[in-house]
């Protein structure tokens, strides 16, 4: 079902304003006037064919249609659905993707002397007439079925939710976010924290039209990775299942535990500025060979120990405020909303102690200060989490009190994938710390998207500091700086 026109759907128990209905009104006017507009270019263009004596592309094969059914894949699938067909022509070695897809092949026709079309821009090379149809005509089912269903070790139960929040320099924003029954309506959303080699389950119930959860670097299967282009967007309610790999001391290969983040990839640009998208920590299961102490967890399957108590999450995040007054398919319908130009007026540091989270509806997690033990202490090291949610590329500095660089950080794993030495073939491969060489640090530049697991060495007790810059894409101007205090004792 294609989504224009659709009507938003809202919380029963979200009380709209006079300015969030006029939005909403506003917003289907233009889907209306869009899906007209669009209904009007797909009768010109078969008109248009008519004329130069073309079939009329049927409606099932009409971009608009079922992804599934596009107009190359239809005769694509055709030959090898229909065996009695075949024959007609013999079978060659190598059948290209050129040679199935062209209606041509059909027994029923006279071969045409040329290899191609005469025009080649009549050929339709693609199953979507243009990137707007690609971004705005994904499978939306409503409740789509788990194939394989297990019985999980751990789960999820997760909610839309849309409400105003305000943030910790007192301006508000509409936000929509994911929350759970334990979590209430807060942003980001709820962390969600698996463990390796066992079953997972998210069920997620949208509103305000249909999302998905993708699991960012986590890779499960097509159905359960949440991106509508390889599956299908939810409607009602769906139940994702996976499971992270296990990890195996020494091998570079295997092992999922590490720092992701999950978002909605529906109109993704849009949906993960406007807050729909939290953390995901994937914990290893303790090793034999590799115990852990009272107090504290590792890594990675044979990763460093840290401390539970002063693990932490770090999450930059920029606002354009422009954004966050538009509506869910804003720019699905061929219109320019300017998703183009992301201007941010707001950054933030979203996280904190992740044992220390509150509970709640309104809540904005915001990052304030950090703690590390100090290093040579009793304590394991603080391990801190960052994980880049905005669309600008981020330098961090780690400093003493006043503006000194500290090469305090250690890092650990990367999006996901811990540091290893590799550089014996055949032979397991030990952490870089073991080989010899912590990638120890006081500056880290990363961009979208991008995680880093770090281990905090303050050297002796005290105050240090964490400046985080945002900067622009490509003059690389500091468009916001934010820093936070980092107590070493
Ligand atoms: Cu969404």
């Amino acid at each position: 079902m294609s989504k224009v026109g659709m009507p938003l759907r809202r919380d029963p128990d979200d009380r709209k304003s006079p300015k969030q209905a006029k939005r909403e009104d506003e917003a289907r006017k233009k889907e209306e006037e869009a899906a007209r507009k669009r209904a009007e270019e797909v009768r010109k263009r078969q008109e248009a064919e008519r004329k130069r004596g073309k079939p009329t592309t049927s409606p099932t094969s009409q971009p608009t249609a079922t992804p599934t059914a596009g107009p190359t894949a239809s005769p694509t699938h055709e030959p090898t659905n229909k065996p009695t067909e075949a024959p007609a022509s013999p079978p060659t070695a190598e059948p290209t993707q050129e040679a199935t897809s062209r209606p041509t092949q059909q027994p029923s026709q006279q071969p045409t002397p040329s290899p191609r079309p005469t025009n080649e821009d009549d050929r339709p090379r693609h199953r979507f007439r243009s990137q707007v149809d690609f971004s705005s005509d994904q499978l939306d089912l409503d409740r789509p079925v788990t194939e394989f269903l297990q019985t999980p070790h751990s789960s999820v139960y997760l909610e839309v939710f849309n409400r105003d929040l305000r943030f910790d320099d007192g301006a508000e924003f509409e936000m929509w976010s994911f929350d759970s029954p334990q979590s209430g309506r807060g942003f980001p959303g709820p962390l969600i924290r698996p463990l390796e080699g066992k079953i997972f389950h998210a069920t997620v119930h949208p509103s305000m039209g249909p999302h998905t959860i993708h699991w960012h670097g986590l890779e499960p299967d097509p159905r359960n990775d949440g991106v509508g282009h390889t599956s299908f967007e939810i409607g009602g309610t769906y139940t994702y299942q996976w499971a992270p790999e296990p990890g195996r001391p020494g091998d570079p290969n295997y092992g999922a535990a590490g720092t992701y983040f999950y978002h909605c990839h529906v109109n993704t640009t849009l949906h993960a500025q406007m807050g729909m998208f939290g953390p995901v920590i994937v914990d290893p299961v303790v090793h034999p060979d590799y115990p852990v102490t009272p107090g504290a967890r590792r890594a990675f399957v044979d990763g460093p120990e840290y401390d539970i108590d002063t693990e932490s999450i770090l999450i930059p995040y920029s606002l354009d405020p422009r954004w966050h007054e538009m509506q869910h398919a804003a720019g699905l319908s061929g219109e320019d909303v300017g998703l183009n130009r992301f201007e941010p007026k707001h950054f933030y540091l979203m996280g904190g102690e992740l044992v220390r989270r509150r509970s709640g509806d309104n809540r904005v997690w915001s990052l304030s200060a950090l703690r590390a033990n100090v290093a040579g202490g009793t304590k394991k090291p603080t391990l801190l989490r960052i994980l880049n949610a905005n669309y600008l590329p981020n330098h961090m500095h780690f400093t003493t009190a006043d503006g000194e660089p500290v090469r305090m950080a250690e890092l650990i794993a990367h999006d996901g994938r811990p540091f290893r030495d590799t550089s014996v073939p055949g032979a397991p491969s030990p952490t870089c710390r073991e080989a010899g060489y912590p990638l120890l640090t006081d500056v880290l530049a990363f961009g979208a998207a991008e995680r880093f697991d770090v281990l905090l060495h303050p050297p002796e007790r005290g105050e240090y500091r964490l400046r985080v810059q945002w900067e622009d894409w490509i003059t690389g101007e500091i468009l916001g700086v934010r820093e936070v205090p980092i107590t070493a004792a």
